[in-house]
């Protein structure tokens, strides 16, 4: 289950069009998707960096996960996904090693990526995904 690369860095940001403009404007990025998640309640946008992407996440409800995160926190890193081969398998071969697990099994997310998280509060503070393809 070793990473091949980070997939993503998701950020949290209070608000999408200004924070893309940041992106596109400042450091040249190209946001070539924007995509609402609505189980998540959150809208993102995405960014191509070499083999990894940025994931901007505005939070279309108060009470979702990112909309928590920035009242608690403010704006900021919010996970690092890394690209595995299986995501399933990945959950399964962490929570043997001991590492509470958000998802049990995993769950579509955006651009339809097989997706599952690892809780924070067992891996040194870094909301952790796991992202594969089918
Ligand atoms: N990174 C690190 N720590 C985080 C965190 C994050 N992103 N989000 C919450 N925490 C911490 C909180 O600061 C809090 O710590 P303290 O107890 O020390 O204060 C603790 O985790 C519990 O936080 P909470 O505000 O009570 O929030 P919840 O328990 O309701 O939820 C979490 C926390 C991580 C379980 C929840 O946000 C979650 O299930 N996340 C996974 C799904 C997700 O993040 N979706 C959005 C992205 C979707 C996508 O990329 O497609």
């Amino acid at each position: 289950m070793k990473p091949t690369h980070i997939e993503h860095i998701g950020i949290a940001v209070s608000n999408l069009e200004e924070a893309i403009k940041y992106y596109e404007q400042v450091l040249g990025l190209e946001c070539y998707a924007i995509e609402e998640i609505k189980d998540q309640k959150v809208r993102t946008a995405f960014f191509r960096v070499g083999e990894t992407k940025i994931e901007l996440l505005e939070s279309t409800e108060s009470d979702g996960p990112v909309g928590k995160f920035i009242e608690k926190r403010g704006q900021g890193v919010h996970h690092i996904a890394f690209a595995v081969q299986d995501t399933d398998m990945a959950l399964r071969e962490a929570e043997a090693k001991g590492i509470q697990l958000i998802d049990k099994t995993s769950r579509k997310g955006a651009e339809d990526l097989d997706i599952g998280f690892l809780h924070p509060k067992s891996t040194l503070g870094v909301l952790t995904e796991f992202c594969s393809q089918y």
